[in-house]
């Protein structure tokens, strides 16, 4: 056996034995695509993988993540090290045995984090390649921004591995469609066209011809007939690398479980451990020793560090001394590619940030919002993005002199077109930030759950993206309940990992955004008014500063002993302000806290929580324009919420309110029937 089918029969055998020694685990893909990751980690990689975090690697995504033996074998023999400079290996052939195990970085499904070599968490079909657009959109918006004459130093390319089920998913469909329409050519998929699903042959469900969509998306789309056939597959690459005017498909026709003489070509093959007995058949056939398991033969690794090793440390040396001279040259430049890449905020990125003057009518906070954005946009380059073509409404678009817009004719723009594509903007957003980009993505609320798959992932990774989501409730009025929000925010609330910010006006939207600014470990979710809001006087009450707690007193009874707390958020805090003063008219001594942040306040430490919400304190009402779910908590089982119980109507907004029970008065009679 020659060292090339020998390095590729050990990525098989690895993945079959540990599938066999977990008890569980996807074995059919890793097998028949074992040639595919070989040649293209060996053949067409520009990565060091000495250096897994230098910053122009090219990327390769595993979309189809349930093959995640395929990873965890090629980074492991690829000789991938920890991102910690400890010359450590990222997956130790220890890691493998422990695939499927409580602390291995060989997860079920691969998880970024784990080790160092998983570009993207991958698994829920769709979002690799979801986000190996937002990768892909990366690097050229890097390219653009940080290349100068002589200095082609910031682009890559990325490749993504998907299945028959990433190309069944819309998600994929929609970010092909943007990727055609961008004309990214540094984006290769390569497409495992096995015909083989969980429940059987494609023909069960899927009968389109692949190919012709993607010319039809405007994809350059190659044909390779057989998986083993590593020549073909070189071919497709070296045509890949040629085409300069599109993203490129290369469907591989491949037979899951190749080799298995009794599971070969059926869905047997796919989550399941082929057995003992099928195991040594599959590894005689491959002529392997059958006794022998995760045996990682002499010459492999030297083979795999001959092939990437040694040349992507040699591109990579090359690169570091060119951009040497790149910081001589350009050295600002180099200097804000540097706090780009190392996560930092530049100097005075809020220098800009207004203080709003007190206004009864105020601003809708989609406005206030927008401006914030605005501001901190003009001192930090990488805060970029765009919406789900709503941005007159949703008041994100950066208007400032330069800021451009993003298209196949000007990749340095920072306006983002998404289309009509929610799932995939959030998908796309996910790869920006992976990339050390700031990326925000806006939409209306009640569409939030479109995009509620990649908006997951954002949260699993920690990704920093920041999504803004405007007309927040039935605020929204005459377009009635197919447009208001009901329970997003609780669907939101509900996401691990996720910050949601529900500002009660504009300098409570302003201080929000410098809370997620200084944040790069969460995905927030900003939750705006279409409808004006009051922007509150903050000489009578407290100050804005406090909605970065989460909760505070934005104003209490006056010998600081309230009968009843008022809890409002969003649009509903001048209600209860309202309400505070006629309870106050009637002798009644109130409270209200703002409390733009459930998450935030939860950070806080026992005595601030108590301050806010005196546990003894147990007359609450709580006012918020959506469901109830969770509101407990902070109410406890006496307290009242105020919010809504339906879908809402088409209506004007004033008439809703009254409709919904959700004025001052039904918030005072509240107030009053708990005390
Ligand atoms: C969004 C989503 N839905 C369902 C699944 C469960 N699932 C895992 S693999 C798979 C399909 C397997 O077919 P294919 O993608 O062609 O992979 P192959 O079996 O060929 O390796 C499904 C439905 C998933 N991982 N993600
Ligand atoms: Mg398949």
């Amino acid at each position: 056996m020659g060292i090339q089918q020998l390095s590729i029969n050990t990525i098989r055998t690895l993945a079959m034995d540990v599938v066999e020694a977990a008890g569980c685990g996807h074995p059919g893909a890793p097998m028949s695509l074992a040639p595919v990751a070989y040649t293209l980690w060996t053949k067409q990689l520009n990565y060091d993988p000495r250096h897994p975090s230098w910053p122009t690697r090219d990327r390769f995504v595993l979309s189809a993540g349930h093959a995640s033996m395929l990873l965890y074998a090629t980074l492991h023999l690829a000789g991938v090290r920890r991102a910690d400079d400890s010359d450590k290996l990222a997956i130790t052939l220890e890691d493998i045995r422990n695939f499927r195990q409580w602390g291995s970085p060989c997860a079920g499904h691969p998880e970024y984090g784990a080790a160092a070599g998983i570009e993207t968490t991958t698994g829920p079909l769709g979002q690799g390649v979801g986000n190996s657009v937002g990768m892909a959109i990366a690097a050229r918006w890097r390219a653009a921004q940080f290349n100068r004459p002589g200095f082609d130093l910031f682009d890559h390319n990325v490749y993504a591995i998907c299945s028959d089920g990433d190309m069944m998913e819309g998600l994929s469909n929609e970010v092909a469609s943007l990727a055609g329409h961008l004309r990214l050519s540094n984006l290769c998929w390569i497409y495992d066209d096995n015909q083989i699903t969980i429940e059987g042959n494609t023909s069960l469900a899927f009968s389109e011809n692949v190919a012709a969509r993607f010319e039809a998306l405007r994809w350059h789309v190659i044909a390779v007939g057989d998986a083993n056939d590593i020549e073909a597959i070189e071919r497709a690459l070296a045509q890949f690398n040629d085409v300069d005017d599109r993203p490129t498909l290369i469907v591989v026709r491949s037979q899951i479980g190749w080799g298995s003489p009794n599971k070969q070509g059926s869905p047997k093959a796919h989550g399941a451990a082929l057995g003992e007995d099928e195991v040594r058949l599959t590894k005689a056939a491959y002529g392997w020793p059958e006794d022998e398991t995760f045996l990682v033969p002499e010459g492999v690794r030297e083979h795999f560090d001959e092939q990437i090793g040694r040349p992507g440390a040699k591109n990579h040396a090359r690169w570091t001394t060119q951009f040497a001279e790149y910081q001589e040259a350009f050295p600002e430049l180099a200097a804000r590619w540097q706090c780009m890449i190392d996560g930092r905020l530049p100097e005075n990125w809020d220098a800009e940030i207004p203080e709003f003057e007190s206004d009864a009518k105020g601003l809708a906070s989609r406005v206030s919002s927008g401006g914030v954005l605005r501001s901190i946009a003009q001192n930090v380059p990488w805060l970029l993005g765009g919406s789900a073509d709503l941005a007159p409404s949703t008041m994100t678009l950066l208007d400032f002199e330069g800021a451009g817009t993003f298209e196949a004719e000007n990749y340095a723009g920072r306006n983002f077109h998404f289309g009509v594509r929610e799932h995939a903007m959030a998908a796309v957003l996910n790869g920006m930030a992976l990339s050390g980009l700031r990326p925000y993505g806006a939409t209306f609320l009640v569409f939030s759950d479109y995009a509620r798959g990649a908006l997951r992932l954002s949260a699993l990774m920690g990704l920093p993206v920041i999504y803004v989501f405007t007309h927040d409730s039935i605020g929204v009025g005459e377009d009635g309940p197919t447009h208001q929000p009901i329970e997003h925010v609780a669907a939101l609330r509900a996401i691990p990992n996720m910050i949601t910010l529900r500002p009660g006006d504009a300098n409570e939207a302003a201080e929000l955004w410098r809370e997620v600014m200084a944040r790069d470990d969460h995905p927030v979710s900003l939750i705006l008014s279409r409808q004006n809001l009051p922007t509150l006087d903050r000489t009578q009450l407290s100050s804005a500063k406090g909605a970065r707690r989460g909760a505070y007193v934005l104003t209490d009874a006056p010998n600081g002993n309230p009968q009843v707390i008022l809890i409002g958020t969003g649009s509903e805090l001048s209600t209860c302000l309202t309400a505070y003063q006629r309870l106050s008219d009637d002798g009644i001594a109130a409270r209200v806290v703002s409390m733009p942040s459930w998450e935030l306040f939860e950070e806080q430490d026992k005595a601030y929580r108590n301050s806010v919400l005196p546990p003894e304190i147990t007359a609450r009402v709580a006012v918020e324009a959506a469901c109830e779910q969770g509101w407990s908590k902070y109410i406890g089982l006496q307290g009242r919420f105020i919010g809504m119980r339906s879908f809402g109507a088409s209506a004007p907004f004033a008439e809703l309110l009254k409709r919904f029970g959700m004025t001052p008065d039904d918030v005072v009679d509240a107030a009053k029937s708990l005390i």
